[in-house]
């Protein structure tokens, strides 16, 4: 018989998998980054950190690719980004594994998210050979009025912890194709899933052939070397997800600079369960959206409205799922709601219990879950909420697994209350009744860039544009033709005449 094998440390793992992966053993050593895996708090890596002359140096290396590449036809671009897909899909399984290590998230969310870029790669591929401008009616006779698309230059993309690889891909496999170069700068608690994919990146690019070297950039560091990127004139968009207060400091220096900026900022997203909603379908929904990725998605479910006639037959079944749920190691089957990524996470979710309580809210969960990890582990059972009226804490995104629960009585008031914060990403209402739900939807419903029925807000497809209003940040990323937003519009006018008759009849005669 032979003997069971212990199980992998969870630093060794880290260690294989970053191997595996490709990344350089200099990279992830002896460097002054520390990083720590949220499953067990414990330092998993010591990153080497980029200086800001290293990072003005790539910005510029960046920018002296962007003038090749935006010279090679855009199909062409495409391949890159078709390789780029054929890369992830052959390192789904161990990137996804980093991303629980390094992330906390449940191995069906870490694949989950590694999926997310190769369907974007796939879409960015199509949309590669689909670039278009329009050709539009002119006034004046033998004349020719046109839009042409033309690269815009290095794309600059700062992502957050929670979506650790996959925001870097929607901006990337669209910036790529549209012809752009990209430097990313990860968050500092993500820097090792980032190392992942950019060397599964240059593997992309050395099997491509001649693509400019520097077309990818990697910052790694702390906001500093955010910052480098966010004040340099080379860099003429810029795509940031994080906080909203991040984005109130990154927005105003990109205007005034005239950079583009596509912010991706908070979200205190909410849904409406009406009197005509499938239950057994609401309840599943809001249990994903609302504890999934231990509600640290932008889109996560935060504020539910639940009419009165049916709260009681919803609520107290929530209360049993939330008491029920499987809280722990992420690497453990069953569970389904891992760790927080760190103290401030938790505290700031203690915080908001603490204020609910004030304003004499009923809180069911939120306590910590002791006994996994060391003590810079942070795990928590997640929270419902059930308050009197609409207001205290609810008013904020607060980026832990919390659900607010507020009883209405008419579809106006619930409409009112949902769009009375500052975010603006998702939202969804719960009814089989169709003027229900075609007025969430219209222009006098839900104020949000993502508006859903019988889904819940989170878990978007990449196909759609994805983003939100008010303080989110107005940006749009992914599908639709958010494309357009890593380009510059040129409109043209072209006279095959032998006259040259002036627009709105104006005269001018030498
Ligand atoms: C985020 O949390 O930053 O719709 C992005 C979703 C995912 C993306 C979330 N596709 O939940």
């Amino acid at each position: 018989m032979s003997e069971a094998q212990a199980p992998l440390s969870l630093a060794t793992e880290v260690e294989q998998l970053l191997q595996r992966l490709g990344v350089p053993r200099g990279a992830h050593t002896g460097g002054e980054l520390t990083v720590r895996s949220p499953v067990t708090g414990e330092v998993v890596a010591q990153v080497r950190q980029t200086s800001a002359t290293e990072a003005a140096a790539t910005i510029g290396h960046a920018h002296e690719a962007f003038k090749a590449w935006r010279g090679v036809p855009a199909p062409r671009r495409g391949e890159l980004v078709r390789l780029l897909g054929e890369e992830l899909r052959a390192a789904k399984a161990d990137l996804g594994r980093l991303v629980t290590l390094e992330a906390g998230k449940i191995p069906t969310e870490g694949a989950g998210e590694v999926q997310e870029m190769i369907d974007i790669c796939d879409f960015a591929v199509g949309l590669s050979r689909q670039l278009y401008g329009l050709t539009l009616a002119t006034e004046r006779a033998e004349h020719r009025m046109m839009e042409t698309w033309h690269p815009l230059g290095v794309c600059g993309v700062i992502s957050a912890f929670n979506f650790p690889v996959a925001v870097w891909s929607w901006n990337a496999a669209l910036a790529l194709v549209c012809g752009d170069s990209v430097v990313w700068k990860p968050s500092e608690k993500t820097p090792l899933t980032a190392l992942a994919v950019h060397a599964i990146a240059q593997r992309a690019m050395a099997r491509f052939g001649d693509a400019p070297e520097g077309l990818l950039g990697l910052l790694l560091g702390q906001r500093d070397i955010g910052e480098v990127l966010v004040d340099d004139h080379r860099v003429p968009i810029l795509s940031a997800t994080g906080s909203t207060a991040m984005g109130r400091q990154v927005g105003p220096k990109l205007a005034a600079r005239f950079a583009r900026a596509i912010l991706e900022l908070g979200g205190n997203n909410a849904a409406i369960v009406t009197p005509s909603a499938d239950l057994d379908l609401t309840l599943r929904a809001i249990a994903f959206s609302a504890m999934g990725t231990a509600g640290q998605r932008c889109t996560t479910l935060r504020r539910l409205f639940v009419h009165d006639s049916v709260y009681d037959a919803l609520v107290p079944k929530l209360a049993k799922v939330y008491g029920n749920v499987q809280v722990g190691d992420p690497r453990e089957a069953g569970t389904l709601v891992g760790p927080l990524i760190d103290r401030a996470a938790f505290d700031g979710m203690q915080k908001a219990l603490g204020e609910s309580r004030e304003i004499g809210a009923t809180v069911h969960g939120g306590q910590r879950v002791e006994g996994i990890g060391t003590k810079d582990a942070f795990y928590v059972r997640p929270a419902l909420v059930e308050l009197k009226s609409h207001d205290g804490p609810v008013l904020r995104e607060t980026f832990a697994p919390i659900l607010y629960v507020v009883r209405y009585s008419s579809l106006d008031d619930a409409i009112e209350w949902h769009n009375a914060v500052g975010a603006g990403l998702s939202s969804s209402i719960f009814t089989l009744n169709v003027r229900e739900a075609e007025r969430f939807l219209s222009s006098a419903g839900s104020d949000c860039g993502i508006a859903n029925v019988n889904i819940g807000p989170s878990g978007a497809e990449i196909g759609g544009a994805f983003g939100g209003e008010k303080e989110t940040g107005g940006g749009r990323e992914a599908g639709s033709d958010s494309w357009k937003a890593y380009m510059r519009r040129a409109t043209n006018t072209i006279n095959y005449s032998t006259a040259l008759p002036l627009a709105q009849g104006v005269t001018f005669d030498i």
